[in-house]
Order: C-alpha cells, then structure tokens, then sequence
C-alpha cells in the first residue's frame, strides 16, 4: 500500500512528510521533487508568500545512494515565511508559533471567514482564536503533497505512465482549446505581475493562450475588487494499464479512490471524470465509447501483430466499472474561489458575539486554480502509485516490473485512440 502522511503548520518552522509503500531500488533524488515544488510555486494569482518561499524537500530517510531502500521516506521543508516574517515590518512568526509557552500577548482571529475552516474548527476543536486552525487547513499543506507525489510520480515514470494537470478554467473564463494540450508551453517561464515578460499560457497553467489572458485579466479585476476567483483544474495521465482499481466493492473501484483524493484539494468542490456532468444532456448512444478491433504489435515472444482492441472516444475519462480502460485518465475538478477576501464578507466576532461588516483578512492569493492543477497530479499520482503496487506488488522495482509484464503478457496489447 502506499500512503503518506504530513504534519506542519502554514507558519510553523516547515512541514514533515512520510511516504511508504515505495519498493526498493527506485532511483531518487531531492532534485527531482524539486521540480514538482518549484511548478507548485508559479501561478498567476498568488500573494508575496510565493515570493518568499523556496521549496525544497529534504529527504532525511528511506534512500541511500541515489536509491529507495523499501523504508518509509521521510522529509523536510522549511517555511521560510517562519523565519523570514511577515507583513512589511517583517516580523518573523518564531514567537507567535512557538512550540514553548509565549509571554506575548498576540492579536487573536476572531471575525470568523464565510468559508473557512475557522467556524466549524474554533467550534469542534474548543478554541478562541481562529490561527489554531487555520495554520492547519491553510493550502501550505499541499507543498507535502506535492513532495509526497513527485515520488509517486517517479515510480509511474518508470512504468511508462505521464501525469499531466492544467488548468481549464478562472473566473468564468474556459479554454475552449480542445485539441492536444502542449503540455511543454505550460512549463516555460511564467509571466508575473510585476515582471511582465514570460508566458501568459504558464502563468495560468492554461493551454488556450487567448483564454489564459483573459484569466489573467479577470484575476486582476478580482483583485481590485478585494475579491477571489475559482475555477476547474483538469488531469490527464496516458500509458496506464487496463484494469486498476476493480469493480467488486464500493471502496475498490479506483474511480472512488480518485474521487476521494481530488477531494481532498484544498477548496475542491466536486469532481468529474471524462464527459462528466455534461453526460446529463446525452444519450448513451452519444457517451458510451465504441470498442473496435485492431491489430497491434507486441514485443512479447519475439515480437509480433497480435489482435486488440481500441475506443473510438473516451468519454469514460479512462474508468468503467470502477477500473482503467487503458484509455487516457481524465480528471476534473472545482476549485471554489478563496475565502480569505481582502473586502471580508460579513460575520460574527466572536469575542463579542456581534455582527461584523468584515471578516478577518490577512495576506492571500486572489486564486490558486494553477497551483491546485500541480497538487491535482501529486494526489492522482500517490492513488495510481497505490493502486499499481495494490495490483502488482513487489518489495524490490525488479519483481514490480516482471509482475507488471507478466500482467500485460496475458492481457495482450492495448491501443489508445485518444491522444491527451
Ligand atoms: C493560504 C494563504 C497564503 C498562501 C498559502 C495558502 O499564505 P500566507 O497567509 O502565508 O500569505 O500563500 O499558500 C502557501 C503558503 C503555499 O505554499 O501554497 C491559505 O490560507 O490557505
């Protein structure tokens, strides 16, 4: 099985993660997750808390000489924002955060967001001052995720499987590109506020550069509205097996699990898998994929044309009854717009009990639909990683792989007819 787990507070000293279930004899090194960390970072949208930060997790057990050991993986990342400081005057939040007790009487957070953690959490957790939970339920979390599913990541890699997640809508503005997306564009130097030069397309993780730049421009007005926008993130993820997951029981099917995990997101309000919610306008003539025979080569014995399969569409989104096609896996999700708004909604205080015109605020993004788009593929990555050892196990790679090829001996080859 693998799993993770994640401790750490938005402005505490950093965030600790453990991955388990890796085999042994996965190549691994910090500087690949670096990359995901630093694709987490960029995004359109994002306060200076983006400018601060430099994630970088330091991997503390589980791998020696480049390689994983079979043992959890354990790592590190420091918050720099814990030691750097916050606001103008850059006080750091060493004693604010203190693990210690503090003599220092600080502000408390008691003008409760409309759509935060704060009120249930101050309720349900017995607190007085909001900070206690909202330093957990804060997005800095992700980063573990996302560092947890870089290693998810390269694992698939080794297996042929690709991970891709943009971003297909802000603020009421869709990419209404639906051909192949140049998931190479999304990557290149992304255009930022202050330094306009860079790539519109990357500052939003949108493939539609026209789209991406009214993104952009509706994420300005939201600013200058003290308001937040939202939006739909999308996974795509090719070179998948057929039958992952399994359709025996409601908590094996792989598209419950997925579901689940896309939830999870920070600001996630509901996910969709191919045609998804349109399917509601069509007939099942129109969203069921046709199967059609082909002949296709295979490297088994000696090489050879053997007789499969393909789709002509896949409106599935790469899922029947509850296991993978071998389809592209197509994932979406709702991101709600962010509830810390610089105009704060009205609430209650609770020191006094009474109505408030403004909720608390304190800096924020205005969005963080690109950045969810990067955590989208770490928490698709981790459960795909999950559900290939649940189906091939294996403590070392080498026994993984026979496992795998053994599998795809007998299922016979596969011809994908879409081309995410
Ligand atoms: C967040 C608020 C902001 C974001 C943060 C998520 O942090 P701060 O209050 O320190 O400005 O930048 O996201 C991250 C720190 C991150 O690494 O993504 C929130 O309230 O959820």
């Amino acid at each position: 099985m693998v799993r993770f787990l994640t401790s750490g507070e938005s402005h505490g000293r950093g965030l600790t993660i453990i991955v388990e279930g890796i085999p042994a004899g996965l190549d691994l090194d910090e500087a690949y997750i670096k990359r995901d960390l630093a694709r987490r970072q960029v995004g359109y949208g994002r306060g200076g808390r983006m400018q601060i930060e430099r994630d970088h997790a330091e991997i503390l057990s589980g791998v020696r000489h480049g390689a994983t050991m079979g043992s959890p993986i354990g790592m590190w990342i420091e918050n720099r924002d814990w030691s750097t400081g916050k606001g103008p005057d850059g006080v750091p939040w060493t004693e604010e955060m203190s693990v210690g007790p503090s003599d220092t009487p600080f502000e408390r957070i008691t003008k409760l967001r409309p759509g935060h953690a704060d009120t249930p959490g101050i309720a349900k957790y017995f607190q007085e001052d909001a900070r206690n939970i909202l330093e957990r339920s804060s997005a800095r979390e992700s980063t573990s995720r996302v560092a947890a599913g870089a290693i998810a990541r390269r694992f698939l890699e080794e297996f042929g499987v690709v991970v891709h997640g943009h971003v297909t809508c802000i603020g009421g503005v869709h990419a209404e590109n639906t051909g192949p997306v140049d998931w190479d564009a999304l990557e290149e130097p992304a255009y930022h506020r202050d330094l306009p030069e860079g790539s519109k397309t990357a500052a939003v993780r949108c493939a539609d550069p026209q789209a991406a730049e009214r993104m952009i421009e509706a994420i300005d007005a939201a600013r200058e509205a003290g308001d937040s926008v939202g939006g739909i993130i999308e996974m795509v993820v090719t070179g998948l097996p057929i039958g992952l997951g399994s359709h025996i029981q409601w908590d094996t099917k792989l598209t419950t699990k997925l579901a689940a995990a896309v939830m999870s997101l920070n600001a996630v309000k509901g996910v969709e898998f191919g045609a998804g919610f349109a399917q509601a306008d069509m007939r099942g003539s129109q969203v069921h994929d046709v199967i059609r025979p082909v002949e296709a080569w295979t490297a088994a014995e000696g090489g050879g044309w053997e007789r499969a399969f393909t789709r002509v569409t896949n409106n599935s989104g790469g899922l029947e009854g509850g296991m993978t096609t071998g389809e592209p896996l197509v994932v979406r999700a709702v991101v709600k717009p962010i509830a810390t708004l610089m105009e704060g909604l009205e609430t209650v205080d609770l020191e006094t009990g009474e109505r408030v015109s403004k909720a608390h605020f304190e800096r924020s993004d205005i969005t963080f639909v690109p950045t969810c788009a990067v955590i989208g593929e770490a928490m698709v990555a981790l459960t795909l990683a999950d559900a290939m050892m649940e189906k091939f196990g294996g403590d070392h790679m080498e026994e993984t792989r026979r496992n795998v090829a053994g599998y795809l001996r007998t299922v016979g080859p596969r011809v994908s007819s879409s081309r995410a």
